[in-house]
């Protein structure tokens, strides 16, 4: 027991030496589900994702129309701010930088903010969102998503914690301002970067 533990923990001395697992992270191999609330029953035959705010054109994709944009794939790494991190996993959609071209952004667009099921955003610097990998994530490991992981789509954004990566996406909208969203509001760190270990916002005590 305590061999395996030692060894364990080695190994993820190793990691962070090597610096793959974010300060205060710890390896998983399964594929933990979280999320605030229950899980969506989406019918995917009257889903639809719709872009407003600093766009230049609004526009609105069904389920079908959605899946005949391009896609790439990203096999990158993902980090829990409650403390698990998941090496080498392979993600599938458009990217962000790509899609934004179908509908254009205005010069004032500054933040993207998923909306998601349920009332649950997050908030993301629209520079963070140009990054390569980046995705609107349908498919996983080849897959569709399961409905416990976000299906039909989600944000994915790995340069985060994984909060920033809204399951069960309606609606992206691109704003001028921050918004902080739900985490975020509820004291997670704004920027979420766990590199930075930024989990929570500093609180002023008095
Ligand atoms: N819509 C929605 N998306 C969400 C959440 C949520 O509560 N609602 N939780 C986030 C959190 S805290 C994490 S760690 C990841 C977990 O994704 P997974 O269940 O696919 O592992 O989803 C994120 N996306
Ligand atoms: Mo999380």
């Amino acid at each position: 027991m305590t061999d395996n533990f030692q060894r364990r923990r080695d190994e993820e001395q190793r990691m962070q030496d090597e610096g793959r697992l974010p300060p205060g992270q710890s390896l998983t191999l399964k594929f933990p589900v979280l999320h605030y609330g229950p899980v969506p029953n989406i019918d995917p035959a009257t889903w639809t994702l719709s872009v407003f705010g600093e766009v230049e054109r609004e526009m609105t994709w069904t389920w079908d129309e959605f899946r005949q944009i391009p896609t790439v794939e990203v096999s990158t790494d993902i980090h829990c701010v409650t403390g698990w991190s998941k090496f080498d996993t392979v993600w599938e959609g458009p990217r962000l930088r790509d899609f934004i071209e179908l509908f254009g952004l205005t010069p004032d667009a500054r933040y993207v903010i998923a909306h998601a099921a349920h009332g649950f955003t997050t908030n993301v610097p629209l520079e963070d969102m140009l990054d390569d990998d980046v995705i609107l994530a349908w498919k996983y490991n080849g897959a569709l998503l399961e409905p416990e992981h976000g299906f039909p789509v989600r944000t994915f954004v790995p340069k985060r914690y994984f909060w920033k990566s809204a399951k069960w996406l309606l609606k992206l909208e691109f704003s001028a301002t921050d918004k902080p969203g739900f985490w975020e509001q509820a004291g997670y760190h704004n920027d979420g970067d766990p590199w930075q270990e930024q989990r929570y916002q500093r609180r002023r005590m008095f």
